[in-house]
């Protein structure tokens, strides 16, 4: 990035830098590095690409969900998620690339989504944890994001989080019904903790010291706090979350520091999270297969709507 920087024009780079620092945004048609738009490119992709290829663990539970109600819920929560996608494949697509190279270079494994789709959801209280845990981590992320310095992406995200409070609730609530519950019930919603609690904390990415993009992408105000930080933040939250319904995160040391006003938790399986990242997760290929074979199987709806834009258009010509 260092030597695509070099061959900028460092006028027109420091008053880039100056609009960031002034907390103007960027929009569309300004002019901007071409290291910014790349690290936009790659971001706002693999935030789309994780919208849409979440809905799978939760799609596996809509036609055994236990009622009517809860059938309802997970689905519209899952109709938000592919909105979510729809949002930012639209804010992605402003920086010049279409949505099918998007799709293209996410089924040729060079884009990523995030990690924590590559794990099963075996039992119905995984809804109540990727509710809680997931969307809850994701919220943490996307607020910190409302303020990110391209103006298609802070809005986008507005919107999004609005609709990720309600999941992140509809998930607690799962949770907490269950922990109301028989022996067998709450002892699957403490088994769902277990098992995507670390998946959850591996979402905001490697360590600040092991982050390959997070210097420049804060300094150009694409990221406002760091993965730690936002890490943190996160913990403190959930901590007391589980406790208030008498759950315990699966972590011996996990405990609360009166001086520094955080908990302190273990470290990460960092070689787990890069691991899936490679694509050696329990669901990596199911989840990437699925997805292809759902894109070739609407093939002819694109090919539909297409050719009805077209004749709309041309009708509005002769007239
Ligand atoms: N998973 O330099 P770093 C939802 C990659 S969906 C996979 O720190 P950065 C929901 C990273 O891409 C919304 N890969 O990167 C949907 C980079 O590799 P590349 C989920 C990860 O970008 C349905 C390398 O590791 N939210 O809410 O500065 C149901 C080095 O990392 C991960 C988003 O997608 C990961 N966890 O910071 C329920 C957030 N972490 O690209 C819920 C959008 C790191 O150089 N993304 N990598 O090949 C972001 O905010 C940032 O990209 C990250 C990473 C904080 C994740």
């Amino acid at each position: 990035m260092a030597h695509e920087l070099e061959n900028e024009d460092p006028i027109k780079l420091a008053e880039f830098q100056a609009k960031i620092d002034a907390e103007i945004k960027i929009e569309p048609k300004d002019w901007m590095p071409e290291a910014y738009r790349q690290n936009l490119i790659r971001q706002i992709s693999q935030h789309a690409h994780s919208e849409v290829i979440g809905m799978q663990p939760e799609g596996n539970w809509v036609s055994r969900a236990p009622s009517l109600r809860s059938k309802k819920i997970l689905m519209a929560k899952i109709q938000d998620e592919a909105g979510h996608g729809l949002y930012l494949y639209c804010a992605a697509e402003t920086l010049g690339v279409s949505r099918d190279q998007y799709i293209q270079w996410l089924h040729e494994g060079k884009a990523k989504y995030a990690s924590v789709f590559n794990y099963p959801s075996p039992t119905w209280a995984d809804m109540g944890a990727i509710g809680w845990l997931v969307d809850g981590a994701a919220i943490v992320n996307q607020v910190s994001l409302q303020r990110t310095s391209y103006g298609p992406y802070a809005r986008a995200m507005v919107r999004i989080c609005m609709e990720e409070s309600f999941h992140q609730r509809q998930g607690y609530e799962i949770m907490a019904r269950l922990m109301e519950g028989s022996e067998a019930q709450r002892k699957m919603a403490q088994d769902a903790l277990d098992r995507w609690w670390w998946p959850s904390l591996m979402m905001f990415g490697p360590h600040d010291s092991d982050s390959a993009h997070s210097s420049q992408s804060m300094k150009w105000k694409i990221k406002r706090e760091s993965n730690d930080d936002l890490r943190q933040q996160f913990i403190d939250k959930t901590i007391p979350q589980a406790e208030l319904i008498g759950l315990k995160v699966p972590d011996e040391n996990a405990k609360w520091n009166a001086e520094t006003n955080h908990y302190e938790t273990s470290d990460i399986d960092w070689d787990e999270f890069w691991n899936v990242i490679k694509g050696n997760g329990p669901c990596n290929r199911h989840r990437l297969a699925h997805h292809i074979k759902a894109h070739k199987d609407g093939e002819w709806v694109r090919a539909a709507a297409q050719a009805f834009a077209m004749k709309q258009n041309n009708k509005l010509k002769i007239a």
